[in-house]
């Protein structure tokens, strides 16, 4: 059932009951309409109260009915708030917990609303790439005036609802009980008519135009490639200039519109990305987990330290160790500057600082650590280093401990066999900086127990971070497909292309950072010291030496003060630099190569189509259960436009047939054996299929 119905004394109750959080499905929005119409037959019933049961009054539309004929099925959202708003009896909200997008839209619908303190109230849909599409842009001003019903809608995020207690969204805040207060009021306003509606509101808000359009040119200035703010802001404006039924009509009509968008499908394409890739489809959901509750840190680095914070941050006290005092020391002090600065831009209270400085605690000694239920080393990215860890941890670390490595490339079925439990150990690859970037590669080991990978993933929400299974291969998903992201940069470069004219074209596609820029923020002589592993390993595979030339001149990047481009001091501002232009033509005339204008498009292409034909291996070798959680990798870790869905998600809107035949034609250059395309391309090209 998902509305339960029942009458208390002459007040009937209807109960959403659709768990996880009450989204208004079609059987849910029948059931109540189903109530509703029950209670106006029953003579007996004199007012109605809706509320949720578990943990939300309402999380809005079912986001699992999205793109299915169920979301626009009678009755509609529309005809269920129509059936509440015309009711002959009062129909009262009792919100708790989450009241969100259709869910506040369902409780501006009723006549009355009465709400528990600490409630999230919100009209996010926005953040995906929509606006509310059942009157939330015609309701919301009405009862929260014109400025406070723009902000909620333009941006999404959730009030608590004591902060609107004195608003007319809420006739009571209620003490105690919902339920009890919810009756106690229904019984109160029984009799009391006519009854109010909120569409019978006016938007009270002189010369609201002076206002609008500086909102139109604030939001504009802020939307960047998504359209959604934008309409957001025209249909606020209809609620303040509009009739309610013509203010209704302009809602639906931008709604439409933006539900078509590719920018729109984008968004919930991540939305449910970031929820799909915790699905592990061997492991099911109810996997008994392992209790996380003190955590150690091998290494206190810059991966060491940032690693570290997160669980801070998470309430979950760390204990880094180290071999040095002097490491240590510099370690724990880098943390304690990360959170200063963290206190002095105010996005800190100096309780939290204290209480996240006191939870990191640091010690030379393994035997500190033992009793610890997870640790995650963070040492060098030398299988040697990592071998002698891993012995340690397995001759001191309690049984059921967690034995997780950091690892960006190594082989994790190698350090697993450094222990006698290959099934405690997993890989949780954080990119740096750690306590920043919301990615994590879980990486699952050939013999890593399932309730492992179920803690670890449970325990990626509580950090905040965006958990993504890969299995084991070198780079496991992310890095592997950079490899061929940055071949193709280097090879741009030999054939025509500056450092800044390769950043400046993926930039305008979206990227956050171009690979060059990139290069010189992360460090260049990273990459060096995996190409030299590569050479060795893999001689048949071609990579431009001008990357190495650059590290053989010593300009490793930022931290070195030079890299691609030249730096002045105290400023990270990158320079075109004479010096790497000159080094690259020189090369190119070493190779016999006769440079070219080459396009903004093809830079784009060659970068992308690489990341998506290595992905398509990814997927067919099952590295990667999924395409969107090789879209959430790269959303989340590596700065691709949100609006262009992440590399897949990009390939499915430009159609796969189309990337073949870009493929084709770069195949038919230098490096052509670059372009050798995964069968898994082929064979969904040829389908006329799409990756997700
Ligand atoms: N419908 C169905 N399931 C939902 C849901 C929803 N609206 N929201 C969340 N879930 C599931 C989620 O997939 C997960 O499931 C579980 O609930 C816990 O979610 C016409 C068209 C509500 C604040 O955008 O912001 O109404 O993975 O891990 O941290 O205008 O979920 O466990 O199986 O996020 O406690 C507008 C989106 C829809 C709300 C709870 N509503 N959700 O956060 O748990 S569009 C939203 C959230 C709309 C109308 C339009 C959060 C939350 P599973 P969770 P949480």
């Amino acid at each position: 059932m998902s509305a339960e119905y029942q009458v208390n004394g002459q007040i009937a109750v209807i109960t959403l009951n659709n768990p996880p959080v009450n989204g208004l499905g079609h059987a849910t929005r029948s059931a109540v309409v189903a109530g509703v119409q029950q209670a106006l037959q029953d003579e007996a019933v004199k007012a109605i109260v809706i509320t949720g049961a578990g943990k939300a009054f309402s999380g809005g539309a079912d986001i699992k009915e999205f793109n299915s004929p169920k979301a626009l099925a009678e009755p509609s959202l529309h005809t269920l708030i129509n059936v509440v708003e015309n009711a002959e009896k009062p129909v009262i909200a009792a919100i708790h917990s989450v009241c969100m997008g259709g869910g506040l839209e369902l409780a501006l619908g009723c006549h009355y609303r009465i709400a528990s303190a600490g409630a999230q109230i919100a009209l996010p849909e926005v953040k995906l790439g929509i606006l509310p599409g059942a009157g939330g842009t015609q309701r919301l001003p009405r009862v929260l005036g014109l400025e406070m019903a723009l902000n909620m809608i333009v941006s999404g995020n959730p009030v608590a609802s004591e902060k609107l207690a004195s608003t007319a969204l809420f006739d009571q805040m209620a003490d105690g009980d919902l339920l009890i207060a919810a009756l106690a009021f229904a019984d109160k306003v029984a009799g009391l008519r006519p009854l109010p509606r909120v569409r019978d509101l006016r938007v009270d808000y002189p010369n609201s135009e002076v206002f609008l359009q500086l909102s139109r040119d604030t939001v504009a200035a802020m939307a960047g490639p998504f359209p959604a703010p934008l309409k957001c802001v025209e249909a606020v404006a209809a609620a303040a200039n509009k009739k309610f039924d013509d203010g209704l009509k302009v809602e639906r009509e931008l709604f439409l519109q933006l539900v078509q968008t590719t920018e729109s499908k984008a968004l919930r394409h991540a939305f449910f990305g970031e929820r799909a890739a915790s699905k592990l489809p061997d492991v099911p959901d109810d996997t008994p987990i392992r209790a996380i509750k003190t955590v150690a840190v091998i290494g206190a680095g810059t991966m060491g330290g940032g690693i570290a914070m997160n669980f801070a941050n998470a309430g979950i006290p760390v204990t880094i160790l180290e071999m040095q005092q002097e490491a240590l020391d510099k370690g724990l002090a880098t943390i304690r500057k990360n959170y200063e600065n963290t206190l002095k831009k105010g996005k800190l209270t100096q309780e939290k600082f204290e209480q996240r400085v006191g939870l990191i605690g640091g010690t030379l000694s393994y035997d500190a650590i033992a009793q610890a239920d997870l640790v995650i080393e963070a040492v060098f990215e030398d299988m040697g280093v990592k071998q002698q860890v891993f012995k340690r941890l397995d001759e001191v670390m309690k049984t059921g401990a967690i034995l997780a490595s950091n690892t960006s490339t190594l082989d994790l079925d190698s350090i697993a066999a450094f222990t006698g439990r290959p099934q405690d150990v997993v890989g949780m690859h954080f990119f740096s900086p750690a306590n920043v970037m919301k990615l994590l590669e879980i990486v699952r080991g050939k013999q890593t127990a399932k309730d492992v990978l179920a803690t670890v993933m449970a325990l990626s929400k509580k950090i905040k971070k965006t958990g993504v299974v890969s299995g084991v291969c070198d780079g496991f998903i992310g890095n592997r497909m950079i490899e061929q992201y940055s071949r193709q940069a280097g090879f741009l470069l030999e054939e025509g292309c500056t450092p800044e004219q390769v950043d400046k074209a993926v930039e305008n596609f979206g990227f956050a950072m171009g690979p060059f820029r990139m290069g010189d923020l992360a460090g260049n002589d990273i990459g060096w010291y995996i190409r030299k592993r590569r050479y060795l390993e893999q001689p048949q595979i071609g990579y431009s030496k001008t990357a190495d030339l650059l590290c053989e001149m010593g300009r490793f990047g930022q931290k070195s003060g030079a890299g691609w481009y030249d730096y002045q001091a105290g400023d990270r501002k990158p320079y075109p630099s004479q010096v790497v232009s000159d080094m690259i033509i020189r090369h190119a005339a070493e190779l016999g190569i006769t440079r070219r204008k080459i396009s903004d498009q093809e830079i784009v292409e060659r970068l992308v189509y690489a990341l998506v034909n290595e992905a398509a291996r990814i997927l067919e070798e099952g590295i990667a259960t999924r395409a969107s959680d090789i879209d959430m990798v790269y959303l989340s870790g590596y700065g691709f436009p949100l609006h262009r869905g992440g590399p897949m998600f990009y390939a499915d809107t430009v159609g796969l047939p189309k990337v073949l035949t870009a493929m084709e034609e770069y195949a038919r250059g230098r490096h052509g054996d670059a372009w050798k395309a995964a069968p898994l391309l082929l064979k969904l090209a040829a389908e006329g299929k799409s990756f997700n």
